[in-house]
């Protein structure tokens, strides 16, 4: 796969102009809410054909009403004027909510589906795409469509029905004046055109200089501590002003197209009265046009241009919406490769937690030459029911791979692995993940209170069993010491605890969780012996009576072991009991005096 598909890349389809099948796909977002653009539409109807209603009562009260000298008509007449302005402010009341609550409720459906596939996304997908772009992407992408659909797609309806009517009133009330007024149209179809072209790239750069801006927040404010470790502000400060700087400009840029756009289509419109009234005067003498055609064309000018005016603002909405929305696409077609299996075998309950990898062999990538570039290469072992399996090996051997592996979130190029004989990719992904219990290296935890980081929103797992899981793993303890006990929030990733409290709390949500089999991939970071001790006892209690497999940093956890297996360089290299592979003399001899023999146990 080419990187830019694999990148979630942005930047280049910003230059992308009207594309009918993304238009038409969008369009299928408005199908639960057709009625109501039916209704958008209608109000839309009404409100532009309002438009030409005021001129043409002009007309009427000038040339019939007036010269016959029928007050009372003229008085209804009047009338109708105010009755058709404040209809028209109701409509547009009507609309203004409608379509924002239409837009309001795609863009909800939106992230409804987006979140879903993000779930659903296959883990590799976020190796390769950084959080912080990942967010900007989205979030700006989904407001972008919200202005489409609530500003946008209806709307344009409106002012191209009001173009068409105020276009065959002209035609009907006199062909000679509706030319006059069109004389003017190239120049503003030129001077739209440009605005649109020059609006266009202003708002590339916006959006490329923003995306810029926000990764670079996004890493500064995660790696503030290396920054004000290293004395960085002043050298960040200063690149922070450049593209700051840069950002800046190009909205500078935009509003200088904005402020002249505007002026110069007002401009192109008075010039265009001036013509009216000067040929229309000019025919008005000859007398072959009326006083009330000519104010009525007066009206019909004046509000002649706006739309043209609003469509060419549209039109680079529509631009940017279809840039967005092919990178919204984008993400919602990508296929994923972890997936249940068509036809999925079922596990027979109670799980015995048999685990067995045959001749596995994993890459994450390939490398320059397109090779894969081997992380576990054919690597085979066996976890019999309830056995205790240790993996040890040096960093980067390739030991939490196995384990992603096992849980699969990714898939072995080579190989199978079974859990009680049935091949994991057989199995649905619940129920494969529902019996395995994992904690990880690096723990998570979620900016929500204690009981719920151990529960995880889990209906079946009760307050009771909360609280006994924290008890058996010794975390009831500190737990209960914090200020709101169970109930305490945490801060985000549980910033608030520390490191060996972090590591209790995951545990006492795995043992809540209760999975036949338990994967435990030790921290290496030390802790005081205190919670040591405490973390070594909970290791035992999450791995009793269970089948269990641990990548073991810790000498007590290798003892505690039935079986061990020496990963190095991505290959099996021995396996036996802690005792066989001492005499053996290998490897595992090697890491075991390096790591512990010199270290008081
Ligand atoms: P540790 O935790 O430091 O003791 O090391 P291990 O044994 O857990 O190593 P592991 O499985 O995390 O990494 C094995 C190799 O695979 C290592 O060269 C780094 C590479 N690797 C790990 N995760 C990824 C990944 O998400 N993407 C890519 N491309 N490579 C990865
Ligand atoms: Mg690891």
């Amino acid at each position: 796969m080419p990187p830019a598909q694999d990148g979630f890349q942005e930047e280049e389809a910003l230059g992308k102009g009207y594309d009918a099948r993304l238009m038409r796909r969008l369009l299928q977002y408005l199908r639960p809410y057709k009625w109501y653009v039916a209704l958008a539409i209608l109000i839309l109807l009404v409100a532009s054909f309002l438009q030409v209603v005021g001129p043409w009562l002009t007309l009427i009260a000038l040339d019939d009403v007036i010269p016959n000298g029928n007050t009372s008509l003229l008085a209804a007449l009047a009338a109708a004027y105010i009755a058709s302005v404040v209809l028209g402010f109701f409509l547009l009341y009507a609309q203004t909510v409608l379509t924002t609550w239409l837009g309001q409720r795609v863009m909800y459906d939106l992230r409804t589906e987006i979140f879903g596939k993000l779930q659903r996304l296959d883990l590799r997908f976020y190796d390769k795409n950084p959080v912080g772009r990942l967010m900007t992407r989205i979030t700006s992408d989904v407001e972008t469509l919200n202005e489409l659909f609530s500003s946008g797609v209806v709307a344009v309806f409106g002012d191209l029905f009001t173009l068409g009517f105020i276009l065959s009133a002209m035609l009907y009330m006199d062909w000679r004046l509706a030319l006059i007024t069109f004389s003017v149209l190239p120049f503003v179809v030129l001077t739209a055109f440009l605005f649109r072209m020059k609006l266009r790239n202003a708002y590339r750069d916006i959006r490329v200089r923003l995306a810029r801006i926000n990764a670079y927040l996004h890493e500064r404010i995660t790696g503030m501590m290396v920054v004000k470790l290293f004395n960085r502000e002043e050298h960040d400060a200063r690149r922070h002003r450049e593209i700051n700087q840069d950002y800046l400009e190009a909205h500078l840029r935009s509003i200088t197209y904005y402020a002249l756009f505007f002026p110069v289509i007002e401009l192109f419109t008075a010039i265009a009265l001036a013509l009216i009234i000067w040929r229309g005067g000019a025919t008005l003498l000859e007398g072959t046009v009326t006083v009330g055609v000519l104010a009525a064309f007066i009206q019909l000018t004046q509000r002649f241009f706006r739309p043209i005016q609003d469509l060419s603002e549209k039109y680079n909405l529509l631009q940017s919406a279809m840039a967005s929305s092919e990178r919204i696409f984008m993400l919602i077609d990508r296929e994923i490769e972890i997936v249940d299996p068509p036809d999925p075998v079922p596990l027979e309950l109670p799980v015995r937690g048999e685990i067995e990898f045959q001749n596995v062999w994993f890459a994450y990538g390939k490398d320059e030459e397109g090779d894969w570039d081997w992380v576990l290469k054919d690597v085979s072992f066996r976890a019999e029911p309830g056995q205790r399996l240790a993996i040890v090996g040096h960093t980067g051997a390739g030991k939490t791979t196995i384990i992603s592996l096992l849980m699969r979130f990714y898939q072995p190029q080579r190989g199978r692995i079974l859990l009680d004989g049935k091949p994991i990719d057989r199995l649905r992904l619940d129920e494969l993940r529902e019996h395995i219990g994992l904690v990880l290296q690096d723990v998570f935890l979620f900016s929500q209170d204690v009981a719920h980081n151990i529960r995880l929103g889990a209906q079946n797992i009760t307050e009771d069993q909360v609280r006994q899981a924290a008890e058996r793993i010794g975390a009831a303890p500190f737990i209960e010491r914090l200020p709101g006990g169970y109930n305490q929030e945490l801060g985000e990733r549980g910033a608030t605890l520390s490191v060996g409290e972090r590591q209790l709390v995951s545990f006492a949500r795995a043992l809540a969780f209760d999975p036949q089999v338990l994967v435990l991939d030790e921290a290496t970071s030390s802790v005081d012996s205190e919670i040591e001790a405490q973390i070594e006892k909970a290791t035992n209690e999450l791995m009793a009576g269970r089948t269990s497999m641990v990548i073991a940093h810790r000498l007590s956890t290798i003892l505690g072991a039935d079986h061990i297996v020496v990963l190095h360089q991505g290959e099996l290299c021995e396996e036996g009991t802690h005792q066989e592979l001492l005499e053996h003399g290998g490897l595992y001899a090697r890491l075991h005096e390096l790591q512990f023999a010199r270290t008081p146990v």
